[in-house]
């Protein structure tokens, strides 16, 4: 997702170009403002690339999911947090239950330190007043893996598909966690009783 130069214009003949530090999302057309040109045969920066967060420190962590809700009934959500230090457009971000085979599509802009909430359609009222999307998709009930997909890449699981992990009963991530993990770790959570619901919409 991410064009360098224009087709048919020499735009970078015998030049170095290095991305600015502040750029983090590629672009569908090429910027030439993005972008700093050094003399021929400049090489000091291949292998290395430095980002700047909005905080402008360099960014520790990813998106992850940091509450699981599988109470009574359609008492169903799901929390992610956005630690990153920087705001994240959730257009390319998705959730996906393996039993399913069902896709989530996220959208809007979430705020760095804020979280998004997905609470299924049939949940108590306080799961839907803390949602920001909610969708009678999200419809599991303990044994199927719970996927994080950002730009096409696992970014968070929770759960191992077809494995009874977490029925009837609120996980919440422990607070030092500051990115999603390939595989799930129960150690990174902490289990409440069932329809556990009063610390949907918000993450310490
Ligand atoms: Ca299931
Ligand atoms: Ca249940
Ligand atoms: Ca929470």
């Amino acid at each position: 997702m991410d064009v360098i130069g224009a087709a048919g214009t020499q735009y970078a003949k015998d030049i170095t170009l290095v991305r600015n530090e502040d750029i983090t999302f590629g672009t569908s057309i090429y910027n030439s403002n993005e972008w700093t040109a050094y003399p021929s045969n400049t090489f000091d920066d291949l292998g290395t690339h430095s980002a700047l967060n909005s905080g402008g420190s360099h960014q520790t962590g990813t998106l992850f999911f940091s509450e699981y809700i599988e109470g009574s009934s359609y008492n169903k959500a799901i929390e992610i947090y956005n630690g990153t230090g920087q705001d994240i457009n959730l257009s390319n971000v998705l959730i996906e239950l393996s039993n399913m085979s069902i896709s989530i599509a996220l959208s809007g802009i979430l705020q760095n330190g804020d979280v998004f909430v997905v609470s299924h359609s049939n949940a108590d009222q306080s799961l839907l007043n803390a949602a920001d999307m909610i969708t009678s998709n999200l419809s599991f009930n303990g044994d199927d893996a719970i996927t994080l997909i950002q730009n096409g890449e696992i970014i968070d699981v929770i759960g191992v598909a077809g494995t009874q992990y977490a029925k009837d009963t609120t996980l919440i991530r422990n607070e030092n966690i500051v990115s999603g993990t390939l595989s799930y770790d129960i150690n990174e959570w902490i289990a409440h009783p069932i329809n556990t619901l009063n610390y949907i919409g918000f993450h310490d």
